[in-house]
């Protein structure tokens, strides 16, 4: 008798298969994927206990992404739709990991990729990812904003597809981390709290959410709230900031591209964009290491600096009765996911910038010793 094989075990495939009814793909689509997604949803013990027994934190790190950040999850699509539609090659504005991730997947792609990058304002190994996966790098003597304005005419008139996250497909890819947080809560978390810097990501969220509660898989809807740095806070203050400026590069930007969407998602979610000062997102930055063991860029921080701003304020005490579908937390803690959109490693210059340089001793093992205090 014939033994039937084993049944194989089809390895994790990236957001598009996992999602694939859910995002604007056919069979024609060809996947150009590096698993991305599938990020860890982890329970922040300190966190946690430091708002209280009320409340229950997680933090979405999105760093574990194959090039160490959430622009993995648009870009997969992004790219994917530009391959099906006969493109070769694609074109961004970035302040780093727009274009690590761009230059990936084009490779991936066998496509040709432009990355334009403000002069000396980009993290480090940001630029290095952007040049070992091929990219035409051009750094600018300007802004993010001048270099968007820029790629936006270029893909405009040339054939060149613009995978910024005006490009409608980065928005559906990055819609998934919304799916991930309700699939694996089984609700919607009551709050979330994210950076804000071009605007794609909070937008992305938002659709997300709102169709799963269309599609019956949650019933409430979290208030969306959204952290920009304070040197760089156009839509916390109301205009554009022509010289943005704050060390996390990231989000130093003054006039979002999905502003509007932003505000929408902020005002149907019944949240808030507000503002945290580099000091602070320092402090969480260095929280987040020494108390959770997770190592994130800067721009991640805002999330958890915006966490300990609002908590300090009582603002998730005064809004515990008063999720957007109205609903009394009778059986289950508050629940609050921070997402944590880069990794640590993007930006080691800043690590070493914030924490006292290791001490230069004699090679022997007494003065080691005598020095950790044994
Ligand atoms: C780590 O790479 O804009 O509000 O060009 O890298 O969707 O822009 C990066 C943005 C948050 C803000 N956290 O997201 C780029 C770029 C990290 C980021 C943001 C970015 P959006």
């Amino acid at each position: 008798m014939i033994k039937k094989p084993k049944k194989i075990t089809v390895a994790y495939e990236g957001v598009i298969q996992r999602y694939r009814k859910y995002l604007p793909v056919s069979k024609r689509t060809p996947v150009i994927s590096l698993q991305e997604g599938d990020t860890p949803l982890i329970y922040s013990v300190y966190l946690s206990a430091y708002l209280g027994d009320n409340y229950e934190v997680f933090l979405k790190y999105e760093g574990l992404n194959p090039t160490g950040s959430f622009k993995d999850r648009g870009m997969t699509v992004a790219v994917s739709k530009a391959k099906e539609e006969g493109s070769d090659a694609v074109i961004c504005a970035s302040t780093g990991n727009t274009s690590a991730s761009a230059s990936a997947y084009a490779a991936k792609g066998k496509m040709r990729s432009v990355v334009l990058i403000p002069e000396g304002a980009i993290a480090l190994g940001k630029l290095a990812q952007a040049l070992i996966h091929g990219a035409y790098v051009l750094a600018l003597k300007g802004n993010f904003d001048d270099a968007l304005n820029i790629v936006k005419e270029i893909a405009g008139k040339y054939p060149i597809t613009l995978v910024n996250s005006l490009n409608p497909y980065r928005i559906e890819g990055q819609k998934t981390a919304s799916f991930e947080i309700c699939d694996y809560l089984s609700y919607a978390p009551d709050f979330q709290i994210m950076p804000v810097g071009n605007a794609g990501n909070i937008t992305a969220y938002w659709k997300g959410y709102k169709e799963y509660k269309k599609l019956g898989r949650i019933k409430s809807l979290p208030r969306m709230l959204g952290f920009q740095a304070k040197g760089a806070a156009p839509i916390v203050r109301g205009h554009p900031i022509k010289n943005p400026e704050t060390i996390a590069t990231a989000i130093r930007i003054g006039n979002p591209a999905s502003w509007k969407q932003a505000e929408l998602a902020r005002d149907e979610s019944r949240g808030l964009i507000d503002m945290v000062s580099d000091k602070e997102i320092i402090a969480a930055y260095k929280l987040l290491a020494a108390k959770e063991g997770i190592f994130v860029e800067p721009a991640s921080a805002s999330s958890v600096a915006g966490l300990l701003k609002l908590n300090s304020k009582g603002y998730f005490k005064r809004k515990r009765h008063a999720s957007p579908a109205g609903r009394l937390y009778s059986r289950r803690k508050t629940t609050i996911v921070c997402i944590l959109t880069g990794h640590g490693l993007k930006d080691p210059d800043r690590a070493i910038k914030s924490i006292k340089k290791p001490k230069v001793l004699p090679a022997t093992l007494k003065a080691v010793v005598k020095e950790i205090g044994y």
